[in-house]
């Protein structure tokens, strides 16, 4: 690339070029962004800046929350309220929705967000994120409420994630496929440097946590099985397997180099859909992969057809390179 872009550029010029869209949905992005190397900051400092460790709070899901998830929420709430771009958000980290308070303009559009992925890996230095995903309003509904979220993936008009790893890297969709920038430290600003991303419809690697295997179902079984019993098998190849325990940056390295990544439905908690969650996870991680050419279903359905009947709903993850998530699409069709 000869000439540096920005996020900026980039966005201002799928606003004039393109018309992919509006201007408050180009401020909205680059407040998300902006959010987010504020949030690479706070990540960087580790130890020094007075982040880490265990918040003793619960979300409401009941799991224990980390410091840098109450921080990373709150940097995304307050860089994102005033701007009058928004009606309303909601968080992993949040029981119910976050109305705009009356003191600033309200938006037309409505922000998802997991503000820290893979909380699990904070403490230990390793590769975590910020998932968004970007809906509108419906026009007919007065106010807003949590039923405004309840809509599918498919209606999404922008998504992404933001990865703290050994690069800082915004990965974009508005609709005409992935680009990613990479946070150029010194200019304080996000450059692109990637466009046009492809997952390959074909890969050798998997990305699954193994330690949960004696409680998948059949297919996923069967998948896996498979998958590790190499070029003597069925498949007649050997896999490698990857497990991050960090949805962003698995789904960064099939995006980079193809992969399938599972967290399916398991028999632990048969009530429980999965562990994911269908809105500010699975949704704009699925759109991402298919806006690049793969695929993500919950092992029946597409999930970007997916109606949410709640804002905190689970649900089962198959996706990355094409051919193998429609392998194991058939797996379960086969049942
Ligand atoms: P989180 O949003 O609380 O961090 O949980 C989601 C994460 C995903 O990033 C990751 O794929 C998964 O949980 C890992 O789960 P496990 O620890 O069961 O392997
Ligand atoms: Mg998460």
């Amino acid at each position: 690339m000869s000439q540096k872009v920005s996020l900026t550029r980039y966005l201002v010029e799928q606003q004039r070029v393109d018309g992919l869209i509006p201007a408050q949905l180009r401020l909205l992005l680059e407040v998300v962004a902006r959010a987010c190397k504020h949030i690479s900051q706070s990540v960087n400092k580790g130890a020094l800046g007075d982040i880490l460790g265990a918040a003793q709070t619960e979300n409401v899901q009941g799991e224990l929350q980390k410091r840098l998830d109450i921080i990373a929420n709150e940097v995304l709430i307050e860089a994102n309220e005033w701007g009058g771009h928004l009606a309303a958000m909601a968080s992993e980290e949040m029981d119910s929705i976050y109305v705009v308070p009356n003191r600033y303009p309200q938006g037309e559009y409505l922000l998802l967000f997991d503000p820290l992925d893979g909380s699990s890996n904070i403490d230990v230095n390793v590769s975590i994120g910020t998932i968004f995903s970007v809906l509108k309003k419906p026009d007919n509904s007065a106010g807003v409420s949590e039923q405004d979220f309840l809509q599918a993936g498919a209606r999404q008009v922008a998504a992404g994630y933001c990865v703290y790893g050994p690069q800082t890297t915004l990965v974009l969709t508005v609709g005409d496929g992935v680009a990613m920038f990479t946070l150029d430290r010194e200019q304080g600003s996000f450059v692109l440097t990637q466009e046009h991303v492809r997952v390959p419809a074909d890969t050798k690697e998997f990305a699954i946590n193994m330690s949960n295997m004696r409680h998948w179902d059949e297919p996923v079984r069967r998948y896996i099985d498979e998958c590790l019993a190499g070029q003597e098998g069925p498949r007649g190849k050997d896999f490698n397997m990857r497990w991050v325990a960090s949805m962003v940056a698995d789904v960064h390295r099939i995006l980079t180099r193809g992969g399938i990544f599972l967290y399916p439905w398991d028999k632990r908690e048969p009530n429980k859909p999965g562990k994911l969650r269908l809105m500010y996870e699975a949704n704009p991680m699925s759109w991402l992969i298919e806006q690049a050419g793969g695929a993500a279903t919950n092992g029946r359905e597409r999930i970007l057809d997916l109606q949410p009947t709640k804002l905190h709903e689970r649900v089962s993850v198959v996706l990355g390179s094409k051919n193998e998530v429609e392998r194991v699409t058939s797996y379960y069709a086969a049942l």
